[in-house]
């Protein structure tokens, strides 16, 4: 039996590969800010149609030392409905992460709730456009101008997103993209920063290595963050298809929700008004007492088939282990709420019609039946 995953790693072709890293060869140049580093930073400032970009090895570094580049104290505010790497990028700088619900029907941040959270000891807003859905950035921007906080978007699941026509990573102060294997645009592993303020770009360029300024003077902690020559050679390629790549993956979302259409009891991700969408995930939200069966029940149902979507997600990060309780999970409950009952379905651009409507006639089947 052929295993489905969640996603599946886009790929050029073997020979372009090859080609794109053939002068590695000649150069003898691996890493630290290499022409093919050069070459993808600027391609990439065109296409997310942002003013500043920094490259790194990854998304979760990108994020941690855009923070560490705004030398914030305090407490941000954010949310738990999340990756992991988003509430560990605040904590690992020294900062306090405030949590804020999302709504209920997009997931992201609800701004209705930042007011009431702000304090003298405020210093950011951190939302999530997660799943590829749009924050209200509008409402987000308008608290921030008001209480003067910093805005840096975990834009990890928006590669190519447009909001009103423009570019979502140039939004906010700041934005990260993660181009991980998972992701629809991939570098292997990679990320970058995106801001408008250029001094961060200095900063940024140092602290992903090491602090170090010029060979004799070293006067940041910075980290190692350098996306290598081989990543860049990776994004290059994948820049080349991921229009195409997208393309895919919005039929395929399509056949989705007209699989599910009117189903009563799964309830999918709106379509945003004045968002040209990534498809980046497809998650679907199971209200056990409309369609009769768990969430839980589907995601072991589908494993017995090989399909393995993924709880994408569970659990809330403000209910780690390694924060030992030190947050209140009743103050989210919309965000827990969803986060036991969301599915993330397969979706990657070479996944097969077929397949689609396999997963679909496995869960529709469930429909109010005993296990
Ligand atoms: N913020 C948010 C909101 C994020 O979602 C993420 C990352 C970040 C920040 C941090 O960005 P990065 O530092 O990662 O750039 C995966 C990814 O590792 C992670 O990047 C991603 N979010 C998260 C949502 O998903 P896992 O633990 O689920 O990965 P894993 O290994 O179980 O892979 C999932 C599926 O992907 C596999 O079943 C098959 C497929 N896959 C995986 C790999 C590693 C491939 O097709 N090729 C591969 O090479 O976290």
């Amino acid at each position: 039996m052929n295993k489905i995953l969640v996603t599946r790693s886009s790929m050029p072709d073997l020979d372009e590969y090859i080609e794109e890293i053939k002068d590695i060869w000649d150069t003898h140049w691996l890493t630290n800010m290499g022409s093919k580093h050069k070459k993808l930073e600027t391609q990439l400032k065109e296409y997310l149609d942002v003013e500043n970009i920094s490259l790194m090895t990854n998304g979760h570094l990108s994020l941690e030392l855009g923070l560490q580049a705004m030398n914030l104290k305090g407490e941000v505010i954010t949310t738990p409905f999340t990756f992991a790497s988003t509430t560990h990028a605040i904590v690992r700088n020294g900062l306090t992460p405030v949590f804020c619900d999302i709504n209920p029907d997009d997931y992201t941040m609800n701004v209705n709730k930042i007011e009431s959270l702000i304090t003298d000891k405020t210093c950011a807003i951190l939302p999530v456009h997660v799943y590829g859905n749009v924050c209200n950035i509008e409402e987000i921007e308008r608290i921030a101008k008001k209480y003067d906080l910093k805005v840096i978007y975990d834009a990890a699941h928006t590669f190519g997103v447009r909001y009103k026509g423009k570019g979502i990573g140039s939004f906010g102060d700041a934005s990260m993209f993660s181009f991980h294997a998972t992701k629809v645009f991939n570098t292997i592993e990679g990320g970058c920063m995106c801001f408008h303020n250029l001094s961060y770009e200095k900063e940024l360029y140092k602290l992903k290595n090491f602090g170090i300024k010029n060979e004799t003077v070293v006067d940041g902690i910075g980290s190692n963050a350098k996306m290598n020559e081989f990543q860049a050679a990776m994004g290059l390629c994948n820049l080349r298809h991921v229009d195409e790549e997208i393309q895919k993956r919005k039929k395929i979302t399509e056949r989705y929700r007209k699989n599910f259409q009117g189903t009563e009891g799964i309830k999918l991700s709106p379509e945003q008004k004045d968002v040209e969408s990534n498809y980046a995930y497809f998650p679907v939200v199971i209200d056990e007492k409309a369609f009769g069966v768990t969430r839980n029940e589907i995601y072991d149902e589908l494993k017995k088939y090989g399909i393995y979507a993924r709880k994408y997600f569970y659990p809330l990060t403000n209910t780690f282990d390694c924060f030992n309780g030190k947050y209140d999970v009743d103050k989210t409950p919309a965000a827990l709420y969803i986060s036991k009952r969301v599915l993330t379905l397969p979706l990657y651009a070479d996944l097969l019609m077929d397949e689609v409507d396999r997963i679909c006639e496995i869960i529709l089947s469930m429909r109010k039946r005993e296990l």
